[in-house]
This record gives structure tokens, sequence and C-alpha cells, in this order.
């Protein structure tokens, strides 16, 4: 790290954890080196300004003002620059996130979906396919509205709050809301996107370390905004492989019509119900510790 990087830590920007982190770091650093030389030269000018043209020394305006082009060229140099940042580093590096996703088969596919005020993950399980979602199939029971008729979504794993990711795996996320305006916020990840409900807006990210990474809502989205937090855990590639049998195992279980749902693990709304055997997701003991606990 450079003594450029300084800045980010005083600003309070976490350790950076994925791949492409480091570039969207030199344009934070750069842009508040800038601004604060920016901050320094005019504060120095405008003191300047002050003394030199205080009124014992000027007692009469001078209309003309500056005749020399300093001025001028310093103003063209500070757009110039800030041209540059914006057109030559910020918009390419923007393009490319949102441009460039890493193909599909490498990658581990991921829908977060928001609510209020909790994230939910939905993976598509062995099979590889995303059961069908809808709206209307939404209960207590079956946070996301999977269909228990399509068999793509009889393997699908559904957590919430905390979700497994290998490391050095891209990782392609899928992101919807459904209720209001959210933002998923990964600050270690150097990623946010806001979640609006009748959206489906796709982001990437590819994490270099391993760890527990917190999950942030980063728009206001009502009471228990402060409370929506949520985790994402890098693994190590035999720990990541442990997670995922365990959960594929549980979802198959719970699916299974005669499983009966964990005691404890029973959303506030009521019993679930148990004549739809896909409605059970949502009982596997998805909370650990670091869940976040739904509503504030
Ligand atoms: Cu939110």
């Amino acid at each position: 790290m450079s003594s450029l990087a300084l800045i980010n830590e005083f600003l309070g920007q976490p350790p950076n954890a994925s791949e492409h982190g480091y570039q969207i770091d030199h344009i934070l650093e750069f842009a508040h080196w800038f601004m604060g030389a920016l901050f320094f030269g005019w504060s120095a000018f405008f003191v300047f300004v002050l003394i030199r043209f205080r009124r014992s020394r000027q007692p009469k305006a001078d209309h003309a003002g500056v005749r020399s082009g300093i001025s001028t060229h310093l103003e063209f140099s500070v757009v110039l620059i800030e041209a540059v940042l914006l057109i030559g580093f910020a918009i390419p590096l923007w393009a490319k996130r949102v441009n460039e996703f890493p193909p599909t088969q490498d990658a581990i596919l991921v829908h977060v979906v928001g609510q209020q005020f909790n994230w939910t993950f939905h993976m598509p399980g062995p099979d590889g396919q995303f059961g069908r979602r809808e709206i209307d199939l939404v209960t207590n029971s079956n946070p996301l509205g999977i269909d228990p008729n399509d068999p793509a979504g009889k393997d699908d794993i559904v957590v919430l709050g905390e979700l497994h990711v290998p490391v050095n795996r891209p990782v392609i996320i899928e992101l919807s809301s459904k209720d209001v305006i959210h933002n998923f916020c990964l600050p270690h990840m150097r990623i946010a996107a806001d979640a609006i409900p009748g959206s489906l807006i796709p982001m990437w990210f590819k994490p270099i370390k391993a760890g527990n990474y917190e999950v942030v809502c980063g728009q206001l989205c009502g009471l228990g905004h402060y409370g929506m937090k949520g985790m994402v855990v890098v693994d190590e590639p035999a720990e990541y492989q442990t997670w995922l049998k365990e959960r594929a195992e549980l979802a198959g279980t719970q699916n299974a019509p005669s499983a009966a749902p964990a005691p404890g693990q029973q959303p506030p709304g009521g019993a679930p119900k148990t004549e739809n055997p896909a409605e059970q997701p949502q009982n596997k003991p998805a909370a650990p510790p670091t869940s976040p606990s739904p509503g504030g």
C-alpha cells in the first residue's frame, strides 16, 4: 500500500477485499488528495487576497482587476485534471464494472432480495437452475415466493442474512427488492447498488481475501434501516463446499412434506404452511448468531 492509501484509512474506508477494489481506492485517493490540495490552495489564495487588497492599502477600487493570465491558467488546469479524472478514469472503470461481467460458468450466481429490514440470498442449488419466483406465492414461510411446482426450485438454497462464497471466484448478483428501494452495499468489496422494486440489477465482484464482510443497506428505507445488515462470508473452497453441502441437504430434507419445522425457526408471522413442500426453505436453521434480526 502506498502512502496515498493513508487518506482512505483516515476516512474510515475498510480494507479492500476484492479484485477490482484497488482501482476504486486509487480514484478515491487521488480525488481526495486533489480536493485537499485545492482546498488549501484556494484558502491560502483567499487569505492572500483579503490582506493584499485590504481597504487601507487600496482606498480606491480598481475596476480593471487582475491583468496577468495566471488565474485563468490555474482555473484551466483544475478543470483539465477534473476532466481527466472523470473521463480518463472514473467513467472507464464504471463502464468495465457494468459491461464486462465474468462468464457465468465460472461464477457463483446469487439472487439477492432486499426487504424491510433484511437481506435474503437465493442460490440455485446443485442443479444450477433457479426456481421460478412469483410475487403472489410470497408467504412468511416462502419469503421469495419460489414456485413449489417448478422442479428447478426443489433444491434451491434460500438463506436469510448470511451468504457464503468461495475466495477467488467471481460472484454475480442479481439484485431486487420486495418493497421499497434499498441499497446492497458491501464496503469491503467496493460495490454498492440500489435494489429497486420491479427491477433486476446485475452486479459482480471477486473476493480475494477470506473473511467475514458486513453487508449494509445504503438507502434510508424505513424505521429499521439501521438494523438492515447482513454478512458475506468468504470461505476457502473446501469450507465453502461443506457449507454448500449442508445447505443443499437442508433444502432437500426440508422440501420433504413430512419434515417438521425446527422449533424456534418460525417467522414472526405465525405458523408456516405445511401443505406446500417448497414453502419450507425458510425454516432451515439459517440464523447463525451473525445474522441480523428482522425488523427494528
Ligand atoms: Cu434497506
